[in-house]
């Protein structure tokens, strides 16, 4: 499989001026028909090279004059034509097969509904195109299909003409008016009913919104709709960006092989992320909607009118939507909670890439596909990019740059260069330095030291950088890492920060750009506590010796709510790694009371936001204490974290049992963030007190099961009771499969929870569930829920000693690679965690990856990961 290179990239040699389609949608066997309107780009010469995969081409003209043999090449990648024309138009008919398309890339069904996803080179699949996002034209589709299975016809743009043809057939033509390229188009065909209302924009056009969703689902889009309506308010309101077409459409299918994707003026979601009603979903749910709603509708602007010159680019638009889609998310909930939850996330998925064998940079340089860089790196860490850079221009200095990247590219597919430009240009700044951070790859570790001297009442600090080596990048520069801090005195009051004789108020960000820093605090007449890298100003990994005191300290006075989270979980790292050593050596663990009472502190303060405070006090996750340590000792991970929680649950028993009487809800769903805050807080309170597994505990997790009446609390009690084995855990499993076996999205819930178990079953039960009706192999929603949760939500079962965890799951990612290598390569990326498993352990787990990067015919997407993860 070739390696395509950033460092090859040119200019396409033809331009595609306008695009006029085709469907004659059957299931089996779907006619595409393509004119397209090529002009050799200036300057240009040699032949036109046409994308295509899995086509059967019927017929092929140029102007209109079939084409002999000799005239043009087809291969199982694309279509060549030797000798063009610098000015012609040239059609093709193509026959498809969605049915038999389980890789849900190009045209496939969907509970038979036909629907498209082009992003990244789908398109390739539909018909002979330059598949390439610097490749921009107009499109005007026509969609026929039969009225009963396909009463609803959708593409993108506006719909101009819309006829019966008899025989049972009809027609729609849609045109769009706004040059695209090829991976943002999409149609959609089949029995849907929709959801629909209406947004002004600020320059009063009326924009029409519906959501399409398979018959039955109408009732359950009111939150998503009214997340839309927010979205488009706020894209306005902080980034004064107005919707640009009269309709605005979402669909919501079950099988998709992400989230959603942002196809011009018709969306695409994972039914998952639309759907929602209290008894169906959760308050991660909701708050899932809400940010992924936002997510691709920013990319209208952000992705869509400014779009990526090449697929290094992706960040250019997927860091940049996903920071506007946190801002978002922030701006409607809670800032601090939302920080908190992003950085969690980046720790859980970002910082293992970059420490893997897999690490690339916000910018990769190489791929051999180009759906395995739909990363936590591309996405997540790009939008830390993005977020210092907001941070080093202030808001308004960022929004002069955002507003001259729209003046110079809008209608233009850019690099993030451009991007980086414009902030600088707009804001007469040189940010050349700021660079590297979309070129190097790897976590900078920034380590802490300091010092405070009572004679002369200062406190020295000094900052050291240091990146380890990545696959392909031995050396490692300096980046500019910008560090928000304070001091807070031994009082717990916060110190004025005196810094050469300047006074700085009571918070800085100190510009750590060379491999140390020193700043000496002048005035400090307590052995005051820095308090670093504030709101995780900049993605790093801090390491600071900070004493247990010191720790409890910044816990409770911290005046950054991020900070106060922070020290909690720095302290709580370095109490369970304790533990585990002691584990390890055989000797009885020591349980800290100082820590169970500055955790009790923050239970039972209700001047706190109980979100911030649900969060404050749960323990870093097992796969987070993994990452601090090489050998990982998974067993004795498990084992000190279950004791931990249990300590709390017993010693802090009144005050969580109090709590969690007291936050009960009116009897009124309200999806909104406080009162989520509160269920996240009772329902914590609820895991720590089932942490005990006492029967009273369980009595309790099965009386709250059997009472609750929306999916939240259901969910929280069902946690609690899948970790005992007993009947009490028995009945409840069998109650929610009763209550939801016709629903699909909550099925998934299912799967996921029993897949998570701790219990020694958990394997067999998988195993079984396998052959559940609800479950298929071909739906990539059942596949994430019942083996992802088990290989990426369960570490004690999924390493378990004997290797059975790790074969289970290369078995079905062999069969999964020939069905849908996309989601495949996704799920095998954590085979690339061996080399940091003990001797044993990252035996078994690499001969199993060996077994599956030596089957036959493994796609490209497997290929890429299991080879660079061998390597
Ligand atoms: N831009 C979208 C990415 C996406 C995607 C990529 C590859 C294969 C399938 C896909 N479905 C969606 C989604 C987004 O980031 O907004
Ligand atoms: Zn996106």
């Amino acid at each position: 499989h070739a390696v395509i290179r950033l460092s090859e990239y040119a200019a396409p040699s033809y331009a595609v001026a306008g695009v006029a389609l085709s469907f004659d949608l059957a299931p089996t066997g779907t006619t595409v028909r393509a004119d397209l309107k090529i002009e050799r780009s200036a300057g240009q010469t040699g032949p036109l090279t046409l994308d295509g995969e899995a086509l059967d081409l019927k017929s092929i003209t140029i102007d209109g004059q079939p084409l002999g043999d000799n005239a043009y090449t087809v291969t199982e990648t694309g279509l060549t034509l030797a000798d063009a024309p610098s000015k012609f138009t040239l059609t093709t008919e193509v026959l498809i097969d969605p049915v038999e398309n389980t890789r849900l890339e190009g045209l496939y069904q969907s509970n038979g509904i036909f629907c498209t996803q082009c992003e990244a080179e789908g398109f390739r699949r539909i018909t002979y195109f330059p598949d390439r996002p610097d490749v921009l034209s107009t499109y005007r589709v026509t969609v026929r299909g039969s009225k009963d299975v396909c009463p609803i016809l959708l593409s993108n743009g506006n719909l101009v003409e819309q006829r019966d043809l008899g025989d049972g057939r009809h027609e729609a033509v849609w045109e769009d008016p706004f040059p695209k390229p090829s991976y943002l188009f999409a149609l959609v065909a089949g029995k849907l009913d929709s959801y629909e209302d209406t947004f002004t924009t600020m320059s009063g056009r009326k924009v029409d919104l519906k959501i399409w969703v398979e018959p039955g689902n109408a009732p359950y889009c009111a939150y998503a709709m009214d997340a839309l309506k927010r979205s488009m308010k706020w894209d306005e309101d902080r980034f004064g960006l107005e919707y640009d077409l009269d309709i605005f459409n979402i669909v919501a299918v079950s099988d998709f092989n992400m989230g959603a994707m942002e196809n011009k003026s018709l969306n695409v979601f994972n039914a998952k992320y639309i759907l929602a009603d209290p008894e169906t979903a959760t308050d991660a749910d909701y708050a899932n909607i809400e940010a992924i709603v936002g997510h691709e509708y920013f990319h209208n602007w952000t992705g869509n009118r400014v779009t990526c010159r090449d697929w290094f680019q992706l960040s250019l638009k997927e860091g940049l939507t996903v920071f506007r889609d946190q801002e978002f998310s922030a701006d409607m909930r809670s800032r601090a909670v939302k920080r908190i939850q992003d950085v969690r996330m980046l720790r859980a998925r970002q910082f293992p890439e970059d420490a893997g064998p897999l690490a690339h940079p916000v910018r990769p340089e190489s791929y051999m596909e180009i759906n395995n860089f739909y990363t936590a790196t591309v996405y997540e860490k790009g939008a830390e990019v993005i977020r210092m850079q907001h941070a080093l221009l202030g808001e308004d200095g960022f929004q002069k740059g955002m507003k001259l990247y729209f003046e110079r590219h809008d209608g233009q597919a850019v690099t993030c260069d451009d991007f980086v430009a414009a902030m600088a240009d707009a804001n007469g700044r040189d940010m050349t330095g700021f660079k590297p951070w979309y070129s190097q790859a790897g976590t900078p570790k920034v380590t802490a030291s300091w010092r405070h001297d009572a004679t002369s009442k200062t406190l020295t600090l000094t900052l050291t950088q240091a990146t380890e080596p990545t696959p392909g990048q031995k050396q490692k520069q300096a980046l500019p890492i910008p560090m928000r801090m304070g001091l807070v005195g031994s009082d717990g009051k916060p110190c004025n920060l005196i810094l050469d004789g300047q006074d700085l108020g009571a918070e800085t960000v100190l510009m750590l750009d060379e491999d140390s820093l020193t700043c000496v605090f002048e005035g400090v007449d307590n052995a005051a506590v820095p308090s670093l890298n504030r709101g995780f100003s900049a993605p790093i990994v801090l390491k600071a010796p900070y004493s247990a005191a010191e720790s409890i300290l910044l816990m409770g006075h911290d005046p950054d709510p991020f900070a106060r989270w922070e020290a909690g979980q720095q302290y709580a790292t370095a109490l369970l790694l304790g533990m585990v050593a002691d584990l390890r050596e055989k000797r009885e663990p020591v349980l800290d009371e100082g820590f169970i009472a500055a955790f009790g502190r923050i239970l039972t303060d209700s001047s706190l936001d109980p979100a911030f405070r649900s969060l404050a006090i749960t323990l870093p996750s097992e796969d987070y204490l993994a990452e601090q340590m090489r050998p990982v000792a998974v067993d004795e991970i498990h084992e000190a974290r279950q004791r931990l929680r249990k300590a709390i649950g017993e010693t802090l028993s009144r005050d969580l049992s109090r709590l969690h009487a007291e936050l009960a809800d009116d009897g009124r769903f309200d999806p909104g963030a406080d009162a989520a805050g509160r269920r996240a807080l009772r329902n914590t309170a609820l895991i720590y007190l089932g942490a005990a597994e006492t029967p009273e505990a369980v009595t309790l997790a099965k009386t709250r099961y059997d009472i609750a009446d929306n999916m939240t609390d259901r969910m929280a009690a069902l946690a609690v009771l899948t970790e005992c084995a007993g009947p009490e855990r028995e009945a409840a499993l069998a109650d929610f499969h009763d209550r939801f076996k016709d629903d699909e999205q909550v099925m998934d819930k299912w799967f996921a929870i029993q897949a998570m178990s701790g219990l020694p079953d958990t394997l067999d039960r998988v195993k079984a569930l396998l052959d559940h009706p609800r479950f298929s192999m071909k739906k990539p929603n059942k596949v994430r829920a019942l083996i992802g949760s088990f290989a990426m939500g369960n570490p004690i079962r999924f390493h378990a000693a004997d290797g059975s965890g790790y074969d289970f799951v290369i078995d079905k990612l062999i069969e999964l690679d020939r069905l849908n290598p996309q989601v495949a390569a996704r799920l095998l990326g954590t085979f690339g965690q061996w080399r940091r498993l003990p001797a044993d352990r990252a035996r078994l787990m690499k001969t199993a990856l060996e077994r599956l990067a030596e089957t036959e015919g493994l796609s490209r997407d497997s290929t890429e990961i299991a080879t660079k993860s061998l390597a």
